[in-house]
């Protein structure tokens, strides 16, 4: 597939403009505008960073949200018949720096993730800039130690280069999948003294060509490669490269294969992979839903080159991987399992039914725990772990665990509107160190609730340093829903995996001593979630005009 470069949608004029803006530029890192700080991961970096004393003007969000208001101007063919007063009203919004979603003028804490307006993540900028050499703590942190060299220790893998990956122009909203959600985990393990401090620091390197052609076609490849001559490129409307992108996702993919090579011969305990783009939606031959090269995948395939007979993926993004899912399909090797937000096909990607059980002679080699509505939380989730991943997981013995760790199911998640707590995600690493003798590596995948993003990847490299998380996971309790589903995937693998038989009939029994919902219970039930919403997601009447309006603007979700 090819990335069609330069613009996709209409609008060509103000296009050219924020272009112009933005092809004067500067050096490339800055120009992204989030001048962050923060409230809460501490003014750990607070050394006066050089970036500050740029003399070249960064465009705020207040700067983008007025070239938005251009835009607007532009934009009102479709919606002739109510622009006028309306679209001023729109125009006066913002865009929580946070969690990305947008807010109208009237309020200072954002509706969507509660974030306060004045928000600003990282000022005290810990990574990047052009200047970086001698001030980045983490080239510092590398040259007094052999990376990844410590076999008892957790290796991080980190680039400054992954963060020129950015959506050159605004479109109609920030992109959530944004070169902040790095920095952000980043400083968050700092405050907490883990990284730099606990943990080694990985290098990475640019995957070769052929590695990468073990995964995807030459097509895809050099559809990605040919992004590098482009400013702006999409492979979809949501899937975006710049001129930086296509090193970025080798940058990804050769970090998450050396970190398993790494693991595979015991230069490091285990790992997390801090990369971007992210990679579980790219299949063999197509970039998708901001993925560019699935770099779990790679990842899979170093670890078998490594010597690994059996590679587990632990997929716990709330999107289906269907790209990971593509690639391991018919492969005995690899046992691919997903739980993710499906709603019967309606949650993005669409795929990853309970029935999709792997092909032809790799059936029961791919576990989906599709869920059937959002707002799923810990109890689900360990509930799962503990009836169906866990024992699948014993009995396959892999030899390398690879987590697609993705935060998106995390609470406060503008996407994927879900209810994991920092604790379910150290809960849910914990139990997965008991399987494959602690081989854990784990990738980042999405999630874009800034706080949540860094408190959950916080949460998960203490686990992997040796903590011990302190939620009771005994006697947890699954919703209705989710004790359903848990069913459904038992139901579906009980042919490959027999040994689950007692738990499915233990599981059968619960179910049928829950008293049936009566159909007009079922009825206020439904109006009330209607009416009400869940807290995580709670729409203000503004907010929901607001979405009817500018449809286009969550287009990701
Ligand atoms: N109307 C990851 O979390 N949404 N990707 C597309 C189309 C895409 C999420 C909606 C969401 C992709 C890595
Ligand atoms: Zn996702």
């Amino acid at each position: 597939m090819a990335a069609s470069n330069g613009r996709v949608d209409g609008n060509s004029e103000v296009a050219a403009a924020s272009l112009n803006l933005i092809s004067e530029e500067k050096s490339e890192v800055e120009e992204e505008e989030a001048t962050l700080v923060n409230g809460d991961f501490e003014a750990r970096n607070a050394a006066p960073s050089q970036r500050l004393s740029r003399q070249h003007t960064r465009s705020t969000i207040q700067e983008l949200a007025t070239m938005d208001e251009e835009y607007d101007d532009y934009n009102d063919e479709e919606d002739s018949d109510w622009e006028e007063p309306i679209m001023r009203m729109i125009s006066e919004k913002w865009f929580c720096v946070n969690c990305t979603m947008g807010n109208f003028d009237d309020v200072c804490y954002c509706d969507s993730c509660g974030e306060h307006r004045e928000y600003k993540v990282l000022t005290h900028d810990c990574s990047a800039s052009d200047s970086a050499e001698d001030t980045n703590p983490f080239k510092l942190d590398l040259k007094g130690r052999s990376p990844g060299m410590d076999p008892e220790g957790t290796a991080i893998g980190f680039d400054e280069r992954m963060l020129l990956h950015f959506e050159v122009e605004m479109k109609f909203h920030p992109h959530p999948e944004r070169p902040d959600r790095l920095r952000a985990i980043v400083a968050s393990l700092s405050a907490a003294g883990l990284f730099p401090g606990k943990c080694s620091s990985f290098p990475a390197r640019e995957i070769t060509m052929e590695e990468l052609q073990r995964v995807h076609s030459m097509d895809h490849v050099q559809s990605v490669e040919s992004t590098r001559h482009f400013l702006l490129s999409y492979f979809t409307s949501d899937t975006y490269a710049n001129r930086h992108s296509a090193c970025a996702a080798r940058l990804a993919a050769g970090l998450c294969s050396d970190l398993a090579s790494a693991i595979m011969s015991g230069r490091a305990r285990n790992g997390f992979a801090l990369v971007r783009p992210p990679g579980h939606h790219a299949g063999v031959k197509e970039a998708m839903g901001f993925c560019l090269h699935n770099n779990a995948a790679v990842a899979a395939l170093s670890a078998l080159a490594a010597g690994a007979k059996k590679v587990l993926i632990i997929d716990w993004d709330v999107h289906h991987g269907n790209g990971t899912q593509e690639i391991f399909e018919a492969n005995k090797s690899v046992l691919y399992v997903s739980l993710h937000r499906h709603e019967n096909g309606r949650f993005y990607p669409g795929t990853g039914a309970a029935e999709d059980v792997g092909s032809v002679d790799a059936k029961g080699y791919c576990v989906n725990i599709p869920w059937k509505n959002g707002g799923v939380g810990d109890n689900d989730y360990i509930f799962a772990f503990q009836h169906a991943i866990l024992p699948i997981a014993s009995e396959f013995a892999a030899d390398l665990t690879i987590i697609s760790a993705g935060f998106d199911a995390a609470r406060g998640d503008p996407l994927g509107g879900c209810d994991v707590t920092p604790d379910g995600y150290a809960q849910m690493t914990h139990m997965l160190n008991s399987v494959s003798k602690g081989r854990l590596l784990v990738i980042l995948e999405g999630g874009y609730n800034l706080r949540s993003i860094s408190s959950s990847a916080t949460a998960v490299v203490k686990v992997l340093l040796g903590e011990v998380p302190t939620g009771k996971i005994r006697d947890i309790q699954p919703s209705r829903t989710g004790l359903q589903t848990v069913l459904e995937v038992l139901a579906a693998q009980l042919e490959f995996w027999p040994m689950l038989m007692p738990i499915f009939k233990k599981l059968k029994l619960q179910w049928d001593s829950l008293s049936p919902i009566k159909i007009d219970e079922r009825k206020t039930k439904k109006k009330r979630r209607l009416r009400l919403g869940p807290i995580w997601w709670k729409w203000g009447s503004k907010r929901f005009a607001y979405e009817q309006l500018y449809p286009g603007n969550r287009s990701w979700v």
